[in-house]
């Protein structure tokens, strides 16, 4: 079953049809958005000379800081008036980016996740428990609309409060759970701890993404929750999930490529990889209205899997994301840079220039522990005066991140010193 037509396009038609969006996008932004005029300007780009989609590499690439330093609202190709939606991704003021959608692009979107709901086995008689979280992060919202445009029962939970999913999952008889990997397994977890056997459930489905995961996670999950789990992907500054989804092969994320160009290019040399070869996932969006991005570097790192696949899509698969150019970490579903962090921590009197992060999986639930070195006139002084410091910075770290840390106040020069860059991320997770 596909969702529509597009999806088994002839190899030369997509082509085709990828060149005409594309050679319209590009107009658009030249005309729209100052920053895409100023950069084609800049690298000579003669737009009127774009024969065919390989010229995209004449193209500059647009980063998350072209986006930052835009904030709110400078890469919006619409005015205001025409934005339905402003969704962001996480970050601090200045940091944050925000995108927009109008009434087609979310049209486009919805049509886009009931795609990927599709390929995954969810259809119109599907009950589907959206557990990602509603707001500014596109995974509620993004899911929900698609969901309900597929026909599907949907109902929007939101994340957290584990025992109340298992509780509707029982009472409403979901057969489709919608969440990151790593909630899956902690729902698994709090059901064995409650005595739930979930073969008595009526869960047929999973459609997890938002994070990393492994094809050992993907096989603890469909053992213990008895469904078939599969992968999605995507990004806010793209357009939420709906860029790429697995079908029920479960071997690799088929690209809607008809709303999106991909190019996996070597990361140090901004080449293409051999085909099959890893590298950087950089995306063109063909139909956006409110929001294009061209040549988006998403530090995304992936292959392609260039055997046609045996459900009869055409649209190529990459292989599930193995990891990233930069040190942006994700904490339970919520994407976290270093220096975030350190930002918050700097601010905050009496800490020293020195922090280590340490990410552990306990109960299948990611853990953050800030370690952070204080003045000795704090550290020796009495628990107060410590307990009320660690509460401001959970406080603080907390509200600006949207994800709770733990915080551990250390010694001066207890934490290890580095020449040059300093690894202070320690992520023990295992996948
Ligand atoms: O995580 C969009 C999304 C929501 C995708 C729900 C799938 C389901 P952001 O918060 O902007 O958007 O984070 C995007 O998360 O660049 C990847 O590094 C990572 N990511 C997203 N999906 C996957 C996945 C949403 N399936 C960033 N596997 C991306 C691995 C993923 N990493």
């Amino acid at each position: 079953m596909v969702w529509d037509k597009h999806e088994q396009m002839a190899t030369g038609a997509l082509a085709d049809l990828q060149l005409e969006r594309l050679r319209f996008t590009l107009h658009r932004v030249a005309r729209q958005v100052p920053f895409y005029r100023n950069t084609f300007k800049q690298a000579g780009v003669d737009l009127e000379s774009f024969a065919g989609l390989n010229d995209i590499r004449r193209l500059p690439f647009t980063t998350k800081q072209d986006l930052r330093n835009n904030y709110p609202y400078g890469m919006f190709a619409v005015p205001l008036r025409d934005v339905v939606r402003i969704h962001s991704s996480s970050g601090t003021t200045g940091m944050a980016t925000v995108v927009g959608y109008t009434q087609n692009d979310i049209v486009t979107w919805s049509n886009l996740i009931a795609r990927i709901l599709t390929m995954a086995g969810v259809g119109p008689n599907d009950v589907v428990q959206i557990a990602f979280g509603y707001g500014l992060f596109t995974g509620g919202f993004g899911l929900h609309y698609g969901a309900e445009r597929l026909g599907a029962s949907v109902i929007p939970i939101s994340s957290g409060n584990t025992r109340r999913q298992i509780q509707i999952m029982q009472d409403f008889k979901t057969t489709a759970l919608v969440c990151t990997p790593s909630y899956a397994l902690k729902i698994a977890d709090v059901m064995m701890d409650l005595g739930i056997n979930p073969n008595g459930l009526s869960l047929r489905y999973g459609l997890f993404g938002a994070e990393p995961w492994s094809e050992k996670m993907r096989r603890e999950i469909s053992e213990r929750l008895g469904i078939i789990a599969t992968d999605n992907y995507g990004l806010s500054e793209v357009m939420g999930p709906g860029v790429a989804g697995e079908c029920q092969e479960c071997n690799g994320l088929h690209v809607n490529e008809d709303h999106f160009l991909i190019e996996i290019l070597d990361p140090q040399s901004l080449e293409p990889v051999e085909p099959g070869e890893i590298g950087e996932l950089v995306i063109t969006t063909l139909t956006k209205e409110a929001f294009p991005v061209i040549r988006y570097r998403t530090r995304d790192l992936t292959r392609l899997l260039p055997e046609p696949c045996p459900c009869g899509r055409t649209f190529r698969r990459i292989e599930r994301i193995t990891g990233r150019t930069d040190d942006m970490l994700i904490i339970k579903g919520v994407n976290v840079f270093p220096t975030q962090i350190e930002s918050i921590l700097f601010d905050i009197e009496g800490t020293q220039p020195h922090y280590n992060l340490v990410i552990e999986r306990e109960n299948n639930e990611d853990k953050l522990t800030v370690m952070i070195e204080v003045v000795e006139s704090i550290f020796f002084d009495e628990m107060k005066k410590q307990r009320t410091m660690v509460d401001l910075i959970k406080k603080r770290l907390a509200s600006e991140l949207g994800v709770g840390v733990r915080v551990k106040l250390v010694e001066e020069r207890s934490l290890e010193r580095f020449n040059g860059k300093g690894a202070r991320v320690i992520d023990k997770r295992q996948l």
